[in-house]
């Protein structure tokens, strides 16, 4: 059984719920696993993903990013911006506990999107980035105009976008991820990456995931026939990619 511990980490004052699991008890790696977009650290394809890596001997750190799960925040003021400070707080979290030698990024996505934008940041810290279905496309969307199936001028971005379920989203998360540079990221990170995707994916296109896959450097491409943006269908086999390249990096 490995160790499970629930607590929080603090983010410039802002309290991000987190849940590590840890089968190692001297030293080991450890990945770092964030959601999606409305999405929490108990989502079944995060448990998933996260407990066959405990099975394979790596520590997960999930984690709830601003405004989602039982972090502190309002989903209405979360950006890309304050989730990437949100992966600098919990990289430097991870770094700190005793005995973790490799530290791996993954997350589903816009945590996969995140992931990569903080693997950029943090290209000399860790070992290996897995993003899951990457919303890389959110920037681009931003700067044209075209977010959640939704239309605005992006040069006088609206105050919020009413989202189909009530909740809105405001006008910052527009303007942040404006700003964002994923070529930039992709260019600045040299690790070894494996991005996942269903083929079949209703919220981010599998171009998306190959485009990105394709600019990486070093990179591995999983794609899964038939399946949905959350693995509704093939969980066992976007699971089972995961492990088999986690496998083959560690000679395990
Ligand atoms: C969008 C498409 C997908 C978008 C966000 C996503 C904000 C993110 C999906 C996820 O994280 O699961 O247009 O706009």
């Amino acid at each position: 059984m490995p160790e499970v511990r629930k607590f929080t980490i603090d983010c410039d004052g802002v309290a991000l719920s987190a849940v590590l699991e840890k089968p190692w008890s001297d030293r080991g790696p450890l990945v770092i696993v964030i959601h999606g977009f409305t999405g929490y650290k108990e989502e079944r394809h995060i448990v998933a993903i996260s407990q066959m890596m405990n099975g394979l001997g790596f520590a997960t750190l999930r984690v709830d990013m601003y405004g989602h799960g039982e972090s502190g925040g309002r989903f209405h003021d979360h950006t890309l911006l304050k989730w990437m400070t949100n992966a600098l707080a919990v990289t430097d979290y991870a770094r700190g506990l005793d005995g973790v030698t490799e530290l791996y990024l993954c997350g589903h996505s816009q945590g996969g999107l995140m992931a990569m934008l903080a693997a950029a940041m943090e290209r000399d810290r860790i070992a290996g980035l897995i993003p899951l279905s990457p919303a890389a496309m959110i920037p681009d969307g931003a700067r044209r105009g075209a977010l959640l199936g939704m239309t605005f001028d992006p040069r006088h971005v609206p105050e919020a976008l009413e989202r189909e379920d009530g909740e809105s989203l405001g006008g910052n998360y527009i303007r942040a991820a404006q700003l964002i540079d994923v070529d930039a990221a992709i260019d600045a990170y040299d690790g070894p990456v494996l991005i996942v995707h269903g083929d079949a994916d209703e919220a981010v296109p599998l171009e998306v995931g190959v485009a990105a896959a394709k600019r990486y450097r070093h990179y591995d491409l999983a794609i899964i026939p038939g399946d949905t943006h959350c693995y509704d269908h093939h969980l066992d086999q976007a699971v089972e990619a995961v492990r088999a390249w986690l496998t083959e990096r560690t000679g395990k």
